[in-house]
């Protein structure tokens, strides 16, 4: 029993031993399992953090990437505004180069204006001087040499009186005839056919008379559109085409002088000193006399004592009144004289000088407006002609003084004078071209019958051979 109690005890002890080991090993795992629990929960936590630093680091980025999306905009904004920067520079140079040019356009036309002024007033100083040395001649010439000349022109007149007129013209212009249109004839007979060198040397000879540059380019244009129309292939024959070409460009209408109204016709005659004012006034006036009218001549031309004796010589020999005052007095006055002399002793036609001063040409302006005015009311509705004196022999200078009368006044026709005196009689045509009004009368010599009514057919007639 013992033993069995020794056997049963040892049995205990070893159940306890070994419930002892068992427990011991429990304890063990125990612990081992909340170490590998603590493990766990540590690399839990530490999942956590990385995933917190994860975050914070995507948090971050994003934050780098807003941060980046503004700089970015901000960039943009700046190139844009660099952007308006530039342009706005680039107007503004623009801006500046328009000023710059408008400055140096400005500068040009002052320094065009002074030119212009300088040769202005060159051309007067020059006319100036040309009138001081007319007047002198003529003080020089002085009464006596006046009364010969207008003896010795009388003769002339008797001469030319027995000639036919045309035949007379016809020899007044032997100049101009023997010269450039003379040589014109050659042109065409001394060659062998029609070619450009034929219309080349023709416009030479033509500018060369003085008929001015668009004058002679629309001459030989339409001579070329003539010759090759009429077919003709002989340089001989093309003379007289340049005959009927040249016959079309002189205005024809409203040659003839309108002084036959009923009442009192008036002739206001103006021009620069010495192109025949006063001659061709006394001219005028012996014609309309020997037509039987009754004429009084005005002697507006008050500058110089000569002009106005010289006038009274003219309206002698012609046979017409004269009204004239003093040297030096209001030429609207003798206008204004003249015009009532004129009505109370019921003259047909009243011609009236004028001073031909060109110094300055706003008094002459003055001036002429002045007497215009006056002669209008006397001629009411019924107009009067209102003549400018050309000197033929003058060219183109002639051409600009024309020019200049033509600004101011209301012309209604020209003379051209001294066309005896020339071998350029091409002035006719760039007077008709240029100035667009009839050419009346013609001077052709110093005697009273050398002033021809002005007939285009008999001017080229008379130049042609
Ligand atoms: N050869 C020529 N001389 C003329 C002609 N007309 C005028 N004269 C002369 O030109 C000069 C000036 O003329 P004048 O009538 O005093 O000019 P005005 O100053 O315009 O009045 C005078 O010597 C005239 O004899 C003309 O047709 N032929
Ligand atoms: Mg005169």
């Amino acid at each position: 029993m013992f033993k069995k109690l020794f056997g049963f005890g040892k049995k205990k002890v070893e159940a306890d031993e070994k419930n002892k080991v068992e427990n011991e090993g429990l304890k063990i795992k125990e612990v081992e399992e909340k170490k590998e629990q603590e493990e766990l929960k540590l690399k839990e936590e530490q999942k956590k953090k990385e995933l917190e630093v994860l975050k914070s680091k995507e948090e971050a980025e994003e934050v780098l990437k807003i941060e980046n999306e503004k700089l970015k905009i901000k960039e943009e904004q700046e190139r844009k505004e660099l952007e308006e920067l530039k342009l706005k520079e680039e107007a503004e140079r623009e801006e500046l180069e328009k000023l710059r040019k408008k400055e140096e356009e400005t500068r040009k036309e002052l320094e065009e204006l002074k030119i212009k002024e300088e040769n202005e007033r060159a051309e007067l100083e020059k006319l100036k001087i040309e009138e001081e040395n007319r007047t002198a001649k003529e003080a020089e010439l002085g009464a006596e040499a006046a009364r010969k000349e207008l003896e010795e022109s009388k003769e002339k007149e008797g001469a030319s009186k027995k000639k036919g007129f045309f035949k007379s013209l016809k020899e007044k212009l032997t100049k101009t005839r023997e010269g450039l249109f003379g040589k014109m004839k050659t042109l065409f007979s001394g060659r062998s056919v029609i070619d450009e060198e034929m219309y080349e040397e023709l416009e030479d000879l033509l500018i060369q008379s003085d008929i001015g540059m668009d004058m002679t380019l629309k001459i030989v244009g339409e001579l070329e559109k003539e010759v090759k129309k009429r077919g003709i292939k002989e340089p001989n024959l093309v003379y007289d085409v340049l005959k009927d070409v040249m016959e079309g460009f002189l205005i024809a209408e409203g040659t003839e002088l309108e002084v036959n109204k009923p009442g009192m016709n008036i002739i206001l005659v103006v021009g620069v000193n010495g192109v025949g004012k006063t001659t061709t006034i006394g001219k005028l006036a012996a014609k309309f006399v020997k037509d039987g009218k009754k004429v009084v001549i005005g002697a507006g031309d008050t500058f110089r004592a000569a002009a106005i004796e010289q006038l009274e010589e003219w309206a002698d020999r012609a046979g017409a009144d004269i009204i004239k005052h003093e040297q030096g007095s209001d030429p609207g006055a003798v206008v204004f004289d003249t015009l009532k002399a004129g009505k109370n002793r019921n003259a047909d036609i009243v011609i009236i000088d004028t001073a031909g001063r060109l110094h300055n040409k706003n008094n002459l302006m003055k001036e002429l407006e002045k007497i215009n005015i006056i002669i209008e009311k006397q001629a009411g509705d019924t107009g009067y002609e209102s003549l400018l004196v050309i000197d033929g022999t003058t060219g183109q200078n002639g051409l600009n003084q024309a020019k200049v009368f033509n600004e101011v006044t209301k012309l209604s026709g020209f003379v051209v004078t001294k066309l005896d005196g020339t071998a350029k009689g091409g002035i006719v045509f760039a007077v008709s071209e240029e100035l667009k009004k009839p050419i009346k009368f013609i001077g052709v010599g110093e005697g009273i019958e050398d002033l021809r009514e002005f007939k285009s057919k008999e001017y080229i007639d008379a130049i042609f051979e």
